[in-house]
């Protein structure tokens, strides 16, 4: 879901009012959303939490939509170019607190890998950045979740696996994988094999069909790959991160429809 009228990205819930969007979510059984949030303003989203919780909507991830806008770059090689986004990335953490989110994922914000900079250096860098949001956001009940993207969006940090053993070799608390099956199904050489290798370091899963629509209308095993997280003993949330090809309720149902009666195979 987003707060503003998103017509690029793969999002269910974009257009209409909050109270609209909150109500057709909660309606056809969602517990929580993902939401894309243009909010700036600690008292917006304070208000804005409140208009989930009274609608027992839980908001599992915040995406700052504003960042890439302001040219946040957690790797950037200029260290004050860096600074500077880690700063903007802590107002975003004080706005999804407010907001009663539970997570926030670090994707594109990672920036690529620049020219003549080493995948080492890259890693460092990013890691340092992670540790200083990463301490920020448990102060203050958020969760961070990076997000290995395919390598059509991003230069780096394609695979879930690759992702994996770069958390692993600099071992930053609090830090999980957001994977998303749009993703790996491009860059694992399986998607149930690469959740079970990811077993315990799982924190969020973005679960659209493969070619990235509503869950049902394309090739993905859903039994096969929400039985994977099970076994993995993944407890968090699966969201169906879509373009709304069908139609926004369309979409939402026809997924939810599908991943329950997945579940139920299980
Ligand atoms: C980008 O392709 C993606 O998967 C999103 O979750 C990033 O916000
Ligand atoms: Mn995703």
């Amino acid at each position: 879901m987003s707060t503003f009228e998103n017509n690029d990205g793969p999002v269910l819930f974009r257009s209409g009012s909050m109270q609209e969007k909150i109500r057709a979510a909660r309606k056809l059984g969602y517990d929580g959303v993902d939401l894309f949030s243009d909010v700036t303003d600690i008292e917006e989203a304070f208000r804005l939490g409140q208009q989930f919780k009274n609608e027992n909507l839980e908001i599992p991830l915040m995406v700052a939509a504003t960042l890439a806008g302001k040219g946040v770059n957690l790797t950037n090689p200029d260290e004050e170019a860096r600074k500077k986004s880690i700063e903007e990335y802590q107002k975003q953490i004080d706005i999804a607190a407010a907001m009663n989110a539970q997570a926030m994922p670090v994707g594109y914000l990672r920036g690529n890998r620049q020219k003549g900079v080493t995948e080492p250096e890259y890693e460092k860098c990013l890691a340092e950045s992670m540790k200083i949001l990463g301490a920020y956001a448990a102060g203050k009940n958020i969760q961070l979740w990076l997000e290995p993207i395919n390598r059509y969006e991003m230069n780096t940090m394609n695979s879930a696996v690759k992702t994996l053993e770069f958390m692993k070799r600099y071992s930053i608390e609090a830090m999980k994988l957001l994977i998303d099956a749009f993703h790996m199904n491009i860059e694992d050489n399986g998607i149930e094999q690469a959740i079970e290798a990811c077993k315990g370091f799982i924190g969020h899963v973005h679960l659209p069909d493969n070619q990235r629509y509503a869950c049902g209308s394309g090739s993905f095993d859903f039994t096969s790959i929400l039985g994977a997280l099970k076994n993995a003993g993944f407890g968090g949330y699966v969201s169906v991160e879509a373009f709304p090809i069908f139609g926004e309720y369309e979409s939402a149902k026809m997924s939810i429809e599908t991943l329950k009666a997945a579940m139920d195979k299980l």
